[in-house]
């Protein structure tokens, strides 16, 4: 069986971490698995939204600590692991999280490089990495407080307890919260509006929308309105905006 699986029910991918033996931890294996998955969706053109999971019990329990503890540090560093999660932040097409059970460490930080999380009420939120005497490594500490602001990060992260799922909505870190038994089909559902959409101007809204916690505000305005000149230039921005004014659905080609 396959350590990722990959299914596409165009125009929305889905990828789904397979490693239920260990809570899907994100191992060398799986990491590059997954890498591979979203570079070869990213690039079809059929695709327009791509769901990632894992099981119903773990979306990831972190990153494999049974290999990080035979790991030292400069083998970690030789290892590149770290451009593994570039690649995934530089996927442009929107990226939806569907997250039910364990989410924690690697998995609560890949949950965040996605675009948004639908989360099922099972979903537990959590970044217990200084209970292994280490650090989050792969944007813990900047998404996170980010997305849940100081407080909220500083109980996570240096506590250990981990966040429901209602209590990451409320918080900011979850966009949708759905029933147990939904959280796939939820997230596709999300993935599939998502995909109805013009796809360059979903990519550059995604890009204009990340820039905002890269930049001061006028800096990120100035930056939106040169993607937004850029969306206009688009044959999809034409077929958009003629369609409304015929009533008809437009049919968005990605050019
Ligand atoms: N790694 C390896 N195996 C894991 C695992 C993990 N993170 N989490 C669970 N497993 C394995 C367990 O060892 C167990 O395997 P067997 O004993 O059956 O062989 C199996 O999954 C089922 O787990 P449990 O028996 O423990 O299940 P429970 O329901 O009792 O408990 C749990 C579930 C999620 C509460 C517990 O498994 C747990 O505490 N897991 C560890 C959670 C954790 O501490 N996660 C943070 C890991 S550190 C980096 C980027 C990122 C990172 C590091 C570097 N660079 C770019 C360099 C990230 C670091 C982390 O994520």
């Amino acid at each position: 069986m396959s350590i990722v699986l990959v299914e596409r029910e165009p125009p929305v991918g889905i990828v789904l971490l397979n490693r239920p033996e260990a809570l899907n931890a994100l191992n060398d294996e799986l990491m590059g698995a997954l890498v591979e998955a979203l570079a070869e969706l990213d690039g079809d053109e059929a695709i327009r939204c791509i769901v990632l999971g894992g099981s119903e019990r773990a979306f990831a329990a972190g990153a494999d600590i049974g290999q990080m503890a035979e790991a030292t540090a400069m083998e970690m560093y030789e290892a590149r692991r770290i451009d593994r999660w570039d690649a995934i932040r530089k996927v442009r097409t929107p990226l939806v999280a569907a997250v039910s059970g364990f989410c924690l460490g690697g998995g609560c930080e890949l949950a965040m490089a996605c675009d948004l999380i639908v989360a099922s009420e099972t979903a537990q939120f959590g970044q217990p990495e200084t209970g292994l005497g280490i650090i989050p490594g792969a944007g813990g500490t900047q998404r996170l407080t980010r997305a849940v602001g100081k407080a909220k990060a500083m109980d996570v992260i240096l506590s250990g307890r981990f966040l429901t799922s209602d209590e990451a909505e409320r918080a900011g870190l979850v966009a949708r919260v759905v029933a147990r038994e939904a959280w796939l089909e939820e997230a596709k559902r999300v993935a599939s509006a998502i995909a109805s959409k013009g796809p360059i101007a979903q990519r550059l809204a995604k890009e204009s929308v990340n820039r905002a916690f890269e930049s001061p505000l006028e800096t990120g305005l100035d930056y939106e309105r040169k993607l937004l000149y850029l969306a206009f230039a688009s044959e999809d921005a034409h077929e958009g905006l003629t369609a409304f004014t015929e009533k008809r659905k437009p049919e968005f080609e990605g050019r």
